[in-house]
């Protein structure tokens, strides 16, 4: 009988060997003879299917509203200080990118885990974020430099209307804004950021869309997608602001020296 080599790669998201490339078995036509957009192509190539219109449309809002920040949030002044160093495209990107973590944009997959296994666990908000405070941990997915709690994040708003409007049901949501109730009578920056918005929002729509088993879930939040949405979301932006500072024409960036404490 036939003996079949060995293989180096096993793949399972995409195929370019016929006569048209497919996303998890989907014909590139098909996706644009539906009329399909970014959100449908990230299900497939991230979830290995097709969600339902309201989940696509929840990641392609996530994507918009995550592009940018403006100028002066870490990964956006790493890329604008690497452009200015006359570096390439690529480059200039990649050392923005190399900000996102635990402080920023990256908080995405913990905020998703801890508020899941609080949720879960049945824990209230005070025991919560007072367990977190014991083991010396920050909650992810609350606090920012510059909202507050009379300054919200205009961002959550949009996500948290979304939802509310099209999820069937939006429990991690409504438990993370009661850590936040908690969290903002301690201090008024502990608010419900972007990260944490994401987090509990996609946990409602990996439980309440019913495409995904348990175990699914579970490897989803354990594997850690979603902080893969604002690293996409945000290169779109770490691009804009390299063609902006080359557009300009900008120098040799240095800082200056009145802005160091020189000690000993
Ligand atoms: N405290 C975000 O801190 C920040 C606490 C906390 C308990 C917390 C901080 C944090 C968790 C990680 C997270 C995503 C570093 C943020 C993003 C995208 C962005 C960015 C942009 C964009 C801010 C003051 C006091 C201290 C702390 C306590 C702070 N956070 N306690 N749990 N989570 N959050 N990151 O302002 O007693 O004085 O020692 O790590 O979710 O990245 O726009 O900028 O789109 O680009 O530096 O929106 O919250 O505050 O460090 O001076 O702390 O609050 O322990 O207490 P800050 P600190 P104490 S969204």
């Amino acid at each position: 009988g036939k003996v079949r080599a060995p293989t180096h790669i096993i793949s399972t998201i995409s195929d370019d060997r016929g006569e048209e490339p497919t996303y998890a078995g989907v014909p590139m036509s098909s996706i644009v003879e539906q009329g399909l957009g970014v959100g449908d192509v990230i299900s497939l190539l991230w979830f290995k299917r097709s969600l339902p219109r309201y989940c696509t449309r929840f990641i392609e809002i996530c994507v918009m509203l995550c592009a940018d920040h403006g100028p002066c949030v870490s990964g956006a002044h790493n890329t604008i200080v690497t452009a200015r160093a006359g570096k390439d495209l690529v480059s200039s990107l990649v050392s923005g990118l190399l900000t996102i973590g635990p402080r920023f944009g990256g908080a995405i997959d913990d905020a998703a885990r801890y508020f899941k296994d609080a949720y879960d666990r049945g824990l209230t908000p005070y025991e919560f974020v007072e367990s977190m405070k014991k083991k010396g941990i920050r909650v992810p997915g609350i606090g920012h430099r510059i909202k507050r709690g009379d300054n919200r994040d205009k961002r959550v708003e949009l996500l948290q209307l979304f939802a509310r409007t099209n999820f069937p049901s939006v429990k991690y949501m409504e438990y993370a804004v009661e850590v936040e109730t908690y969290t903002l009578s301690k201090a008024n920056n502990l608010v419900l950021n972007v990260d944490g918005a994401i987090g509990s929002l996609f946990l409602d729509l990996l439980a309440g869309s019913s495409m995904f088993t348990k175990q699914e879930i579970d490897e989803i939040v354990g594997i850690g997608y979603l902080n893969g949405l604002f690293v996409l979301a945000r290169s779109i932006g770490l691009i804009g602001h390299t063609f902006d500072q080359k557009r300009l024409k900008q120098p040799l960036y240095r800082h200056p020296w009145e802005d160091v404490l020189y000690t000993k």
